[in-house]
Parts: structure tokens; C-alpha cells; sequence
């Protein structure tokens, strides 16, 4: 009885956790394409997620399809796991005319309304006290739906880091905060930004604090489940430091090897995917060749699709005049005679 209970979790576990590094490859996969084509010329900006994968689709595993995101502009991995399309993200870092936002932000500042993943917004940790009002919102009308925000290591020395954190743990909102601590703001690193380890600030607001291994996905999912479950029940908020590593540069505007050594390498024991395909290994859950097939329909998914991004027109310049008033101003109209 116990073994047929054993066989069929396990059987429910394969297709997840084939899915979960699927969604890591084929993120790892668009940051390197995205990198390239910037160093081309083709794209004007990025900030690449490499090494952060597992954190975050680990998180993304754990969440129901009507939860909400307050993510930032490194999440990628967590979007591609929740089913956002390839071409969302790479039409908003090109700003062509099929972007949600039509060009109007800058690039990495993803958003996808049907997926919950609200707007990225630039100011480090912006996002913590919004995701601590929408929190409030689902508890005030009784929904049993929990809020997600994550945020950098850097983000949990600013204020905005203290205002939703405080609101969170006074008002027990179903509400999990989850630092992406990949051991970098910019080129400050961690012991630099802050004297304490990160899950202690947890207990100023009375709150749990727990540190998972960010590298491993299916520890970081069991870590981010638990987390969650407790802000489903109403038992209140739940801070979690995962610890990673920025294996690329802050952005495609950044060079790190002006102030540090590239400590993971990709492809070695420390790389997130690498250790995910070990574990799927060591489960039984996949081989080699099973792997393989994953990595190159990757490939073959992000040329295909960057390529035909790359077509589209760029958004019709009077867009930049529409969406704020529902009729336009006539000083907006005298602006547009001018420009246009
Ligand atoms: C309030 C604010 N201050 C400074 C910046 C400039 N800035 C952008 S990202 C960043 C570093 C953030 O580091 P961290 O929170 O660890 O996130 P990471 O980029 O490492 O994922 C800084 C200082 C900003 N965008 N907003
Ligand atoms: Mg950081």
C-alpha cells in the first residue's frame, strides 16, 4: 500500500520536475541569446538571470495559477514557468509594437496581466510594499489566493524593504517575500550592503526567516510550498533568503570583472541546471538523452522565436501620445501636429 502511495507521488512528481528544468534551460537559453544579440547591436539593454533559475522556478512550482506575482526585473525563469509566452518577454526587451507596454518602458520591466506577474518597476524594492497592499486586498475580501514578491539582497537595505515587511507582519497578510540573494547589488557584495545574514531581519518584524539553498530547485521548492501553505492558511508571512549567485553581469551595461572573480562558473558543479540534472538523474526522473532533447528544443524554440520578434515593427509613434487620457488634451493634440 505504501509503495503503490510512493510509486504514484512519484509518477505525479516526473512530468513537475521535468517541467521545472525545462523552464530553467529554456531561460538559461534566452539570456544567452538576448546577451549576444546585445553585444550585435540587436537589443539595447538587459539584466540576465543566470544562476537564479532554480530559486525561482522552485517558487513558481509552488504557486496556483490565480496567485499573484510582485516580482522584479530578473524573473525571468519564474515567468517562462508560469506559462507567460517566450514572446512576451522578448518583445518588451525589444519595445517593438507587439509589446504589452509598447515600447514604454525600459527593457527587463516585464508584465503579463493574464499570468498575474505584475509590472516591474525600476526602483529597487518598489514592489514590496504594493505586494503587501495586494496582500491586504485578498485577506479583506477573503480570497485564498497569496501574493509572491521577490527582490534582490541589495533591496532588503532600502526602505521600501522595511514598509512591506512591517505591513505584512502586523496585519499576518498571506504574503511570502523572497530575497534573491545572489551575493551582488551592482558591484557592492552582500557582507558589504549589510551586517546581518538576511533571514535574521525576518524576527524585527516577527516573522519566520528561513535560509533555503536557492541553487536547488526542488529544496527551494519545498522551502517556498511550506512558506506558502502557511500565507494560504492565514497563518501570516514568511521571509526566505535564497541563496544564489549572479552568474552574469548586473547588465548588459556592467562588467564584473572589474571587481570580481566569476566564482560559478556555467557548466561546473556549481551551476543551478547543472545540479537539477543531477538531481533528476539521482531520482530516476530523466537520463541523458531525455536532457539532451530538452536543451536542444531550447535552442530551437528561442532562435525561432527571437528571429521572428525581430521582425516586428516597432510600435506607430503616436501610441507615446495615447492611453493616459481617455480623450486627448489639446495640448497633447497641438503636440502631436508638431511632432508627427
Ligand atoms: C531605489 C534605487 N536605488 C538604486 C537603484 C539602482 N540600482 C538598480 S539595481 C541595483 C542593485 C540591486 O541589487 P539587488 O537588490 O541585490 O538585486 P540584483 O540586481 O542583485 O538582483 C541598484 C543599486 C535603483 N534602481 N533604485
Ligand atoms: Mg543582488
Amino acid at each position: 500500500m505504501e509503495q503503490q502511495q510512493k510509486k504514484e507521488s512519484k509518477q505525479s512528481e516526473k512530468p513537475q520536475y521535468i517541467r521545472a528544468y525545462a523552464a530553467m534551460v529554456l531561460s538559461r537559453t534566452l539570456d544567452k541569446k538576448i546577451v549576444s544579440a546585445q553585444r550585435q547591436g540587436r537589443v539595447g539593454f538587459y539584466t540576465p538571470t543566470m544562476g537564479q533559475e532554480a530559486l525561482q522556478v522552485g517558487v513558481s512550482m509552488a504557486l496556483e495559477k490565480e496567485d499573484l506575482v510582485y516580482g522584479y526585473y530578473r524573473d525571468v525563469p519564474m515567468m517562462l514557468h508560469r506559462g507567460v509566452p517566450i514572446e512576451t518577454i522578448i518583445n518588451q526587451i525589444m519595445g517593438n509594437s507587439a509589446d504589452t507596454a509598447k515600447g514604454r518602458q525600459m527593457p527587463s520591466h516585464y508584465t503579463s496581466k493574464a499570468l498575474h506577474f505584475m509590472s516591474v518597476q525600476s526602483p529597487v524594492a518598489s514592489n514590496l510594499p504594493l505586494a503587501a497592499g495586494a496582500a491586504y486586498a485578498l485577506k479583506y475580501r477573503q480570497k485564498k489566493n497569496v501574493v509572491v514578491t521577490t527582490f534582490g539582497d541589495g533591496a532588503t537595505s532600502t526602505p521600501d524593504f522595511h514598509a512591506g515587511m512591517n505591513l505584512a507582519a502586523v496585519f499576518k497578510l498571506p504574503l511570502v517575500f523572497v530575497c534573491e540573494n545572489n551575493g551582488w547589488a551592482i558591484s557592492l557584495p552582500v557582507e558589504r550592503q549589510t551586517p546581518v545574514e538576511i533571514s535574521l531581519k525576518a524576527s524585527a518584524y516577527g516573522m519566520p526567516g528561513v535560509k533555503a539553498d536557492g541553487m536547488n530547485f526542488v529544496e527551494m521548492y519545498k522551502v517556498a510550498r511550506a512558506a506558502i501553505q502557511d500565507a494560504r492558511a492565514g497563518k501570516g508571512p514568511t521571509l526566505i533568503d535564497a541563496l544564489s549567485y549572479r552568474m552574469g553581469p548586473h547588465s548588459t551595461s556592467d562588467d564584473p570583472t572589474k571587481y570580481r572573480k566569476d566564482d560559478v562558473k556555467e557548466g561546473s558543479e556549481k551551476d543551478p541546471l547543472v545540479i537539477g540534472e543531477k538531481l533528476l538523474i539521482s531520482m530516476d526522473y530523466a537520463d541523458d538523452k531525455l536532457l539532451e532533447k530538452i536543451r536542444n528544443e531550447a535552442v530551437k524554440t528561442v532562435d525561432e522565436r527571437f528571429d521572428a520578434c525581430e521582425k516586428i515593427p516597432p510600435p506607430d509613434p503616436i501610441t507615446a501620445f495615447q492611453d493616459v487620457y481617455k480623450n486627448m488634451t489639446w495640448m497633447l493634440e497641438e503636440e502631436v501636429k508638431d511632432i508627427l
